[in-house]
């Protein structure tokens, strides 16, 4: 086919990995190069002078930034394994979660680091009643697109890295008694090979 396809990413970056997973279930041959964030190459800067964010995706020369914008693109672009759902409420449905953990979820769990004593404590109880709804959305299914991993199951890989955090910033925020679906679809996104070859951040 000729495609050249160049991934901007970086290791430890959630939004890199959603792309680098995405890649790997449909299969598509790619370069990856990995971005210093303390020092950003020329072509990060010339691919994505908005933002200057990884991931960025090139396609034979076209850059396409942020790495939801980027999953549809492959999903539009490449046939194989297809993981948007086929009819439009559910295809909103599925953007209206992803947009859900990058505007509320993840930035939530993510400021936990940066904070201690009773203002730790509300962001943790606001990390958990939204995490709630997402251990909601995954009653009754295999996972949050269904029966089949998918565009929301990919966007929702930082659920994994949340777990880490937790770890690291010795807390229990996203713990298999409190949120046992979640915990049993991370297992389940460990079993499939594209997912287990993309944890290394998550180690
Ligand atoms: N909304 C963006 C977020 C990307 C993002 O925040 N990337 C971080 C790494 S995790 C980054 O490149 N940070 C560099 C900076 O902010 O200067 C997406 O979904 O791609």
């Amino acid at each position: 086919m000729g495609d050249e396809v160049k991934l901007f990413g970086m290791w430890a970056s959630p939004y890199s990995r959603r792309v680098e997973l995405a890649l790997k279930l449909k299969g598509i041959p790619y370069e990856y190069i990995e971005e210093d964030l303390s020092n950003k190459s020329p072509s990060l800067l010339k691919y994505n002078p908005i933002h200057k964010k990884v991931p960025v995706l090139v396609h034979n020369q076209k850059p396409v930034a942020e790495s939801l914008v980027i999953l549809e693109y492959l999903d539009e672009t490449w046939e194989t394994h297809p993981f948007l759902p086929q009819h439009p409420y559910e295809r909103a449905k599925a953007r209206f979660w992803a947009k859900f953990i990058d505007e509320k979820l993840f930035p939530t769990v993510a400021k936990l680091r940066h904070m201690a004593g009773k203002e730790k404590e509300e962001a943790i109880e606001e990390a958990q009643q939204q995490l709630k709804i997402m251990e909601d959305e995954l009653k009754g299914k295999q996972y949050f697109t269904g029966q089949r991993m998918g565009y929301l199951d990919i966007a929702a890989n930082v659920l994994i890295w949340f777990r880490v955090v937790g770890e690291l910033i010795g807390e229990t925020v996203l713990t298999a008694e409190k949120f046992p679906l979640i915990c049993e679809w991370i297992e389940k996104l460990m079993q499939i090979d594209a997912v287990n070859e993309n944890k290394v951040p998550f180690r």
